[in-house]
């Protein structure tokens, strides 16, 4: 990133009421099509009163990583047009696979990449009754994901993807959000450490963000330790979503 890209970086930190209410409204329409998407197979606008046979039998994907998937996602784009910024997006939760769809359909590369999940009722219903059903997509981000780049179902991997942006690019910012059962795994864990075969004296700018269920907030704070060459700083998300533990690892010249 350019010294006068991070000076507009820092120069526009609050958002105006307008473009709160219109990010708001991006943010919310993705979580729209994440409960869509768990529980929906017909009448994806609930332009008639719901019935049983419009849920799906079984159900699969979770809401509490969805939500903030979208939420990062919304806000890094917003930064990455504001500031003509480079950005990778690297999304670890298991099962948050609808928070990552859903604004892949809301932004049309979905719609463009299968037309037949267009960007109306009709294609909304094919694309909510496809996840996580027989014969089609998985309840994870899978290869057939516009823009994945490794197969979802395993978990573990996000931060070993993060790290070899980051150092394949060093003007690359990764924002990589790590599930709270991903880090629990040994890659997850190994991939942790990979700060220590960072250069500071490059220039690298490395995005952390940690979605953290309420339940556990002590991987926030364990992962915190661990991590002494990291600035890290913890944000609640909404009400009972998560809290988000974020760590910003900044290169100097
Ligand atoms: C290596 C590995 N171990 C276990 C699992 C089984 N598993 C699937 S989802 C999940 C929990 C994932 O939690 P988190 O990363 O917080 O994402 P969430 O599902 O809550 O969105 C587990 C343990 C797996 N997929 N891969």
């Amino acid at each position: 990133m350019s010294d006068e890209r991070a000076s507009n970086t820092s120069s526009h930190a609050t958002l105006t009421d307008d473009e709160l209410r219109r990010i708001d409204a991006w943010w919310r329409a993705c979580n729209y099509l994440s409960v869509g998407m768990i529980y929906l197979r017909d009448n994806p606008l609930l332009r008639e009163p719901l019935k049983v046979e419009h849920v799906k039998h079984r159900l699969l994907g979770h809401w509490g990583a969805s939500p903030a998937l979208s939420f990062v996602w919304a806000h890094m784009n917003r930064v990455i047009k504001r500031d003509d910024l480079d950005v990778i997006f690297m999304a670890g939760p298991g099962h948050g696979a609808p928070g990552v769809l859903g604004p892949a359909y809301l932004e049309g590369t979905y719609s463009e990449v299968y037309p037949d999940k267009s960007e109306d009722a009709e294609g909304m219903q094919k694309f909510f009754k496809q996840f996580s059903f027989p014969g089609h997509i998985g309840s994870h981000v899978t290869p057939e994901t516009p823009g994945s780049i490794h197969e979802g179902g395993e978990l573990g991997y996000s931060l070993s993807h993060a790290y070899g942006a980051a150092l394949d690019n060093p003007d690359l910012i990764v924002a990589c959000v790590v599930g709270d059962g991903e880090a629990e795994t040994g890659p997850l864990a190994t991939a942790w450490h990979s700060n220590k075969f960072i250069n500071l004296a490059h220039r690298l700018h490395l995005e952390q963000i940690h979605h953290v269920h309420e339940a556990q907030p002590q991987f926030g704070q364990t992962l915190a330790q661990d991590s002494r060459d990291f600035r890290v700083g913890v944000a609640v998300l909404s009400g009972s979503l998560s809290a988000q533990c974020s760590a910003r690892l900044h290169g100097s010249n």
